[in-house]
């Protein structure tokens, strides 16, 4: 007989953003920052990637950041729900601007940090662990107009004040942390991931390389502190995962799969292992990428890796080494080839659960730490009956099968997994597109992409589907 629980004190739950569900962008001090001004629509794409400045709102646009879903004044109904569902875990984000509006300040905005502490002394209400994440995305605005981001190695200074006032204020209350949410989003979204404007002509990859070297610098420092500061922390790093897969057997597909897989393992490479990878040192010698690196920097690298992996999983990729192949799919900012195996989201996101099985197996391999799921799910458009509910059976259907391959990774593979917390729990702003209409929830909320709606929750099918697993700590998927 398989089995079909999950270990015991598996932690099941669900995750958010600051900027994707608070709102309240402008209240009790906050200050804004760059995941505020991303609109919703086709100028998105452009402000993302920081190929369109937009550093405050425009007239004619509509930034659904502002009011998010209004969590920052309905957490408690929010969090309450989750409780309702048995979660273990509520992972979230801090909005950096609640606690330093500016982001160079020497004291935190009191008001910022009595918000959270409020939050998380809820979760416990509920025997809710949070796993918080410090950065989703967001860098204060002032951050970027006076220092242009991380570019900037003043960002270390000011990451650190972030972190150390957050480790010490909460202690007690929040043992789990990740240091940058999708840390090889400065690739990808170089503004939204890493406050990056690109001015005419620079050499991009040097800029984002050398911003991801002071990330992955501050990542460790963080780590020592919070190791310092509490014994009981455990920091983790995480990565937007997803294997690629040769289109074919043909070797430079293969190869050409191990290439776009590094660029992504190259961040966990150092913060797991400590060090700078010998493909990247080769790569940036041949493009001529040249890093400022101070004494000292490789050290602390060297000795304050994670205690654990964290990494979100959609979708597998597929890579080809042929150029004439470019059939490339949409809706992703990690543009991948079809698979013509697999079906895909309203989005072209393609589903692929026994990617997360292979995606896991990789990563432990490699790795050997305990790794953590934050983020899975199915965006979808769902359509509410006058109650609010919503028979989403292919959502209930999309996360059924991953909890069945997570599963198979713990108990026929031997993978060391955590925990599992489902992208988007409630429906949030989506980060890609800024669409409402893209949701994720076990809560329905009641807001289109235009901002109209009550705002009013309510649960759908898969609400009772999930409070059952979690329930039976993953037996009733059969
Ligand atoms: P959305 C792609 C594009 C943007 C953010 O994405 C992404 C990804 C997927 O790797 O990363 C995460 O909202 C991110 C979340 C985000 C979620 O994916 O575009 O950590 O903030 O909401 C889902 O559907």
């Amino acid at each position: 007989m398989t089995k079909l629980t999950f270990p015991e004190g598996f932690l099941w739950g669900g995750a958010t953003a600051a900027n994707q569900c608070e709102g309240a962008y402008d209240a009790d001090g906050r200050g804004l920052a760059n995941v505020d001004v991303a609109p919703i629509g086709p100028e998105r794409g452009p402000v993302i990637v920081g190929k369109r400045k937009m550093f405050d709102f425009e007239e004619g646009y509509h930034y659904p950041a502002k009011v998010g879903i209004d969590m920052y004044n309905r957490y408690k109904e929010d969090i309450a729900l989750f409780g309702e569902m048995g979660f273990k875990t509520y992972r979230l984000s801090i909005a950096w601007t609640r606690i330093f509006p500016k982001g160079d300040e020497l004291e935190p905005n009191e008001k910022g940090l009595q918000f959270y502490e409020d939050l998380f002394k809820e979760c416990h209400k509920y025997g809710i662990e949070p796993l918080v994440t410090i950065t989703h995305f967001d860098c204060p605005m002032h951050l970027i107009k006076e220092y242009g981001g991380w570019r900037n190695r003043k960002m270390l200074e000011f990451y650190e004040r972030l972190c150390r006032t957050l480790f010490t204020r909460y202690k007690g209350l929040v043992k789990y942390w990740l240091t940058f949410n999708e840390i090889n989003m400065i690739l990808h979204a170089p503004f939204m991931g890493a406050g990056l404007y690109f001015e005419e002509g620079e050499n991009e990859e040097q800029v984002k390389y050398q911003a991801a070297h002071h990330e992955l610098v501050a990542s460790a420092i963080a780590t020592k502190i919070a190791h310092e500061i509490d014994s009981e922390n455990k920091v983790g790093c995480m990565l937007a995962a997803g294997q690629y897969y040769p289109n074919t057997p043909h070797p430079r597909d293969v190869w050409e799969a191990i290439n776009l897989d590094r660029e992504g393992y190259f961040f966990v490479d150092v913060q797991a292992r400590g060090e700078y990878p010998n493909y990247a040192k080769k790569e940036w010698e041949r493009k001529g990428i040249e890093i400022a690196m101070e004494e000292g920097d490789l050290d602390i690298l060297k000795e304050h890796t994670v205690d654990f992996i964290s990494f979100s999983y959609y979708s597998s990729r597929v890579a080809s080494g042929d150029p004439e192949v470019k059939d490339k799919t949409a809706g992703n900012i990690f543009a991948s080839l079809k698979n013509p195996y697999l079906d895909a989201s309203e989005w072209g996101w393609q589903i692929d659960p026994l990617g997360l099985r292979i995606t896991l197996n990789v990563i432990w391999d490699r790795y050997q730490k305990p790794l953590f799921i934050v983020e899975n799910g199915l965006g979808a458009v769902d359509t509410p009956d006058e109650n609010g509910y919503v028979e989403d059976d292919y959502r209930i259907n999309y996360l059924a099968e991953h909890v069945k391959t997570m599963r198979d990774a713990i108990n026929e593979d031997g993978v060391e997994l955590w925990g599992y917390t489902t992208w988007g729990c409630i429906d949030l702003v989506s980060a890609g597109t800024g669409e409402m209409k893209k949701r994720y929830g076990f809560i329905y909320v009641d807001l289109d992409n235009d901002g109209k709606g009550t705002l009013n929750r309510s649960k759908k099918k898969s609400f009772d589907w999930y409070k059952e697993v979690i329930a039976t700590n993953g037996a009733s998927v059969k």
